[in-house]
């Protein structure tokens, strides 16, 4: 019985200082610390990718980093007394795609390797449809405080009636993708089945459509590195009443629009 306990006590993991980024960049993101030496300092440091460079300066200087390219430091936070540490902090879009590791200044041991993951939100709050955003169409999207899945806006299309012809109002955003990443949006959409139809595409490549009365719900996309086009395309034929999709809350990780 001694022995076991002697075992799960000197068994135990030694406590290794791990880093955890919430958030997207350009904005606000939160940087969780666990594991650091109680009561010391961690540094942060980024650099542009997965590397190795060598820590200049005088704490830890000769630590090897795991990150390369324009290394810098983003300062000190110092852990509480249980080696934990949160620091909510405003990241600018020149520091978007950066690798972050922080360095335990009382060990000189280094944390894993975290990403500031650029990204874009829009929740259509400020009210209107400006850019990055274009539209067109036969009539173009715009901003509505008719329906929303948060706060009071979304984008909706524009009207499309007709009888016999073929109509459409979309929506387009082309979004620069440093890393493969994603594409998540709510949407809702009030249309005759047969008639009205809300289409997903991205680089003009058909993903998914919508049609009849669908409550708001949430897709997600997956978008590989590069540039891409984003376009959701309200359209149909016979559209005798106005029928309509709404989008709100997108979330892009990975890229930037243009
Ligand atoms: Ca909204």
């Amino acid at each position: 019985m001694l022995w076991s306990i002697v075992l799960s006590v000197s068994g135990g993991a030694q406590a290794q200082t791990t880093v955890t980024v919430t958030g997207l960049c350009p904005g606000t993101v939160t940087v969780d610390v666990v594991g650091a030496t109680p009561k010391r300092s961690v540094m942060l440091t980024t650099g542009d990718g997965p590397g190795t460079t060598e820590l200049p300066g005088d704490a830890c200087a000769g630590t090897m980093l795991d990150i390369e390219g324009r290394v810098r430091s983003l300062g000190t936070l110092v852990a509480d007394g249980a080696g934990a540490v949160t620091d909510v902090r405003y990241v600018p879009a020149a520091t978007c795609g950066a690798n972050l590791q922080l360095v335990d200044v009382a060990t000189c041991d280094v944390s894993n390797v975290e990403t500031l993951t650029p990204g874009f939100v829009e929740d259509f709050e400020d009210g209107g449809l400006g850019l990055p955003w274009f539209t067109a169409g036969i009539s173009d999207w715009y901003v509505t405080n008719h329906q929303s899945h948060s706060g009071a806006h979304s984008a909706t299309s524009g009207d499309i009636t007709s009888w016999g012809s073929a109509r459409n109002s979309f929506l387009r955003l082309t979004v620069d993708f440093s890393e493969p990443g994603s594409v998540s949006f709510w949407h809702r959409v009030a249309s005759d089945r047969f008639y009205g139809t809300m289409s997903f595409y991205i680089d003009g490549e058909w993903q998914d459509n919508w049609d009849g009365e669908v409550p708001w719900a949430q897709v997600t996309f997956p978008v590989t590195a590069g540039v891409h086009t984003l376009k959701w395309n309200m359209g149909g034929w016979y559209v005798r009443d106005w029928e309509s999709a709404w989008i709100d809350d997108i979330v892009i990780e990975g890229g930037l629009p243009l």
